[in-house]
């Protein structure tokens, strides 16, 4: 049995009860087969197999809050620091009811692979709740933050792990996690990004992760021979990555026609109106339902449709495992060219390979999302200079590290024969980059 092999079938065993986590690690490591032989007795001597596929530790402790009637909440909290070999563990943190072990190993496993990629020195790591912020007032949402923060605390800091923000965690949560820090440890420091802007945050932090997409997206397509102009796009979500990403779309002449949240999806087949759409999510926190009752042309569905319709480009930006083989089939028969990720392992590995082998092109999400944690990084930076930087030079920066992620999947590809295979592209730099700081550090 090869090194590989015999990695995923003691995971197999030991974790059978962690599907994503396993399924992050399969992507990952069957890509490897070709960089790993040929080092493999320096990789088996140094464990690396064994020690990248389990966390440097993992933290978990009780949240208690109390709700507006006053009744006693409990919830789990999590921050699982992968590996810092490259930087001090950086990721962000999920508040959502599905949060559990294996979700956020995938995540955090995905993250020192992503955080390679950006060229900056930042670790892995990634945490959250089972929380549901979902109907809370603010203040719940605030009792809830501070009670998570006070056991936090004790883990992190601005040279050892800086969260921040990931599905249900924006600025609000950001603002008062941040607060309790700074009351706790009676510190001004950058020990969390997604900052507000008066408070040490980064210009553009809050377009990046959609902005960064669609700069990849562009390289890729260029490099190709392909362009954004005209095209249209199936994004799915409705949160910040999504907003974000249908905003740059635009802005770079392609249509964006549909976007989802966990309810139902909106078909709007003359765009979608960002502004109305901003309004809906980011001021009102409503249903896509208020976005259907304004735009006429629009229509809402119940449940999930979104790659149902025919498009040059797929965008998935809400959730993992939100774009299955069956979608993979509809999308290759409508004809779609790319599809890149925007959320974290949204696309199945089945649909991965339907859409691989029917040559679509495919940017992974640790790749193709890396345009948030990037300009976090960047966040880390201005508050380390006490400056702060305007937004096109922010911007002009988050350009160039999404172009040279690229060049670096190119450069792998060839260098490996991988052909257009971008995720083992990605995966095979980002690797090299991580081992080579692990074996240097020593055990
Ligand atoms: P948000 O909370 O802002 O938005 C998430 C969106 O996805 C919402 O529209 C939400 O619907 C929908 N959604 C969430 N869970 C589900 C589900 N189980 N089924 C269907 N729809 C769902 O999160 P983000 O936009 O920040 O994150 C989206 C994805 O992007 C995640 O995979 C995240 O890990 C990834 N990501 C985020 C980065 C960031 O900087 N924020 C950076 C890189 C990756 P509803 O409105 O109903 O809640
Ligand atoms: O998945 C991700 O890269 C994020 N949620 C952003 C993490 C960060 O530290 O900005």
């Amino acid at each position: 049995m090869n090194y590989i092999e015999d990695i995923l079938e003691k995971l197999q065993t030991k974790y059978a009860n962690e599907p994503e986590f396993l399924q992050a690690v399969k992507e990952v490591l069957a890509s490897l087969k070709d960089v790993i032989s040929k080092n493999e007795e320096l990789y088996r001597k140094n464990a690396i197999l064994e020690r990248l596929v389990s966390p440097d530790r993992i933290i978990s402790f009780r949240v208690p809050w109390y709700d507006d009637c006053g009744n006693l909440n409990i919830n789990m909290g999590y921050r699982i620091q992968w590996n810092n070999a490259i930087g001090p563990y950086k990721g962000g943190l999920r508040l959502h009811p599905t949060v559990n072990q294996s979700i956020l190993k995938f995540l955090a496993f995905e993250q020192t692979f992503k955080n390679s990629l950006t060229g900056l020195p930042i670790g892995g790591g990634k945490g959250g709740s089972d929380f549901e912020p979902k109907g809370k007032s603010d203040r719940e949402i605030m009792a809830f933050c501070q009670s998570f923060m006070l056991e936090l605390y004790k883990y992190i800091g601005p040279n050892v792990d800086v969260p921040a923000g990931d599905i249900g965690v924006g600025a609000r949560e950001i603002g008062y996690l941040y607060g309790q820090y700074k009351r706790i440890t009676n510190s001004y420091e950058g020990v969390l990004t997604g900052k507000g802007l008066t408070y040490g945050g980064s210009l553009i932090r809050k377009e990046a992760t959609g902005y960064g997409l669609l700069y990849i997206t562009d390289k890729m397509l260029k490099s190709n021979g392909l362009s954004l102009k005209d095209k249209t796009i199936c994004v799915s979500g409705a949160g910040n990555v999504a907003i974000y990403a249908i905003e740059k779309a635009i802005e770079l002449g392609a249509k964006v026609v549909t976007c989802s949240d966990s309810t139902g999806w909106i078909y709007d087949p003359d765009g979608i109106d960002l502004e109305l759409l901003k309004n809906v999510k980011e001021v009102k926190r409503a249903r896509l339902t208020e976005y259907a009752k304004i735009r006429e042309n629009s229509v809402y569905h119940e449940g999930k449709g979104v790659w149902s319709v025919k498009c040059d480009i797929a965008l998935p930006c809400a959730t993992q495992n939100e774009l299955l083989l069956d979608d993979a089939k509809m999308l290759v028969a409508n004809g779609c060219l790319a599809v890149c990720e925007g959320a974290n392992m949204p696309t199945s590995l089945e649909a991965t390979k339907y859409l691989q082998e029917n040559n679509v092109l495919f940017i992974p999400g640790k790749a193709a999302n890396a345009g948030g944690v990037a300009t976090s990084a960047l966040e880390m930076s201005q508050n380390s200079l006490r400056l702060s930087w305007t937004k096109e030079e922010v911007d002009e920066r988050l350009k160039t590290i999404m172009e040279n992620i690229f060049i670096q999947i190119e450069n792998a590809c060839q260098e490996y024969n991988l052909g257009k295979n971008y995720v083992s592209g990605a995966n095979t730099a980002a690797f090299l980059k991580v081992v080579d700081a692990m074996i240097s550090q020593g055990v």
